[in-house]
């Protein structure tokens, strides 16, 4: 087979771009994310635009066991994974910490974090046979600066960041390529999921601004896993010109 890549989260969004740019380049897929209506929605689109064959694991990353399971049971001709994309994640809530909920915490750490450790410690033992493997975890530039009740989701980009350092220096002897991206804000659904349905709040996260697009980040991760073997982009942030920082904006 051609090079495989395996994007968790790729029910919308980041992910779902991702899908996008890889299959039509020719790449075969291996796609999880929590809706498995969406996944095979994706998967009989892209297999029949692009002639390329897709595999798909819904499984929630947070479930330690079931990302263990599914990544175990990956039937043979799958199993030759080039690059592990640790997207899925999310904010829940914009509260200060003193008022924010215990279950939303759990949840980032859980899946930003954990999940992102959980998924790459079961997928490493097929990327180390890979001539040229990598591993590009998200971050975001909430994980560089925090802001006003960002408490636990800037913690959570901020371990991902640390981790992913990490991950680099440890599997540097496995000529393994680990690069995190950190981009700022983007339109997606991770507005409607932090304001958890809220439509009308989530909007006033974009107002006045260009803001990024998915297809913007899918553009720059298929850039940075394409590079030659002896190049590594270790970390990039990304924002749109509107903003600098994940504070400073200049909305229109
Ligand atoms: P979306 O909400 O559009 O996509 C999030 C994806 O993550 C979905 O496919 C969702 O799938 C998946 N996901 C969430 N929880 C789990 C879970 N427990 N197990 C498996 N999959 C899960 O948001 P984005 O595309 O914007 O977000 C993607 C990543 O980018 C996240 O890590 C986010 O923190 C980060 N990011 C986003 C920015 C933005 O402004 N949009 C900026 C910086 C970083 P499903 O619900 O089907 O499980
Ligand atoms: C998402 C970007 O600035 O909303 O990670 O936290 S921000």
């Amino acid at each position: 087979m051609t090079k495989i890549v395996f994007i968790t989260g790729a029910t919308s969004g980041f992910g779902e771009a991702c899908a996008q740019k890889f299959a039509s380049q020719g790449f075969h897929l291996i796609l999880n994310g929590r809706r498995k209506e969406r996944l095979i929605k994706i998967q009989q689109e892209l297999e029949t635009k692009f002639g390329i064959e897709i595999l798909c694991l819904p499984f929630d990353v947070s479930n330690k066991s079931a990302v263990n399971t599914a990544i175990e049971t990956i039937p043979e001709k799958w199993q030759s994974i080039d690059l592990l994309i640790n997207n899925a994640g999310l904010a829940l809530g914009r509260d200060f910490f003193d008022e924010a909920t215990m279950n939303d915490w759990d949840t980032m750490i859980d899946t930003n974090l954990k999940g992102l450790l959980y998924v790459t410690k079961a997928v490493l033992p097929f990327l180390k046979k890979s001539k040229h493997p990598q591993i590009i975890n998200m971050g975001s530039v909430a994980g560089k600066e925090v802001y006003e009740k960002g408490n636990v989701y800037c913690a959570s980009k901020a371990a991902v960041d640390t981790i992913s350092h990490a991950m680099r220096i440890d599997l540097l002897r496995h000529n393994i390529k680990v690069t995190a991206i950190h981009p700022g804000a983007a339109e997606t659904e991770f507005a409607e999921v932090r304001f958890k349905g809220d439509k009308e709040t989530a909007k006033k996260t974009y107002d006045g601004l260009q803001a990024l697009t998915a297809n913007d980040i899918a553009e720059t991760i298929y850039y940075c896993s394409t590079l030659p073997p002896h190049v590594c982009i270790n970390e990039l942030t990304i924002t749109c010109t509107q903003q600098a920082n994940a504070i400073f904006f200049n909305r229109k």
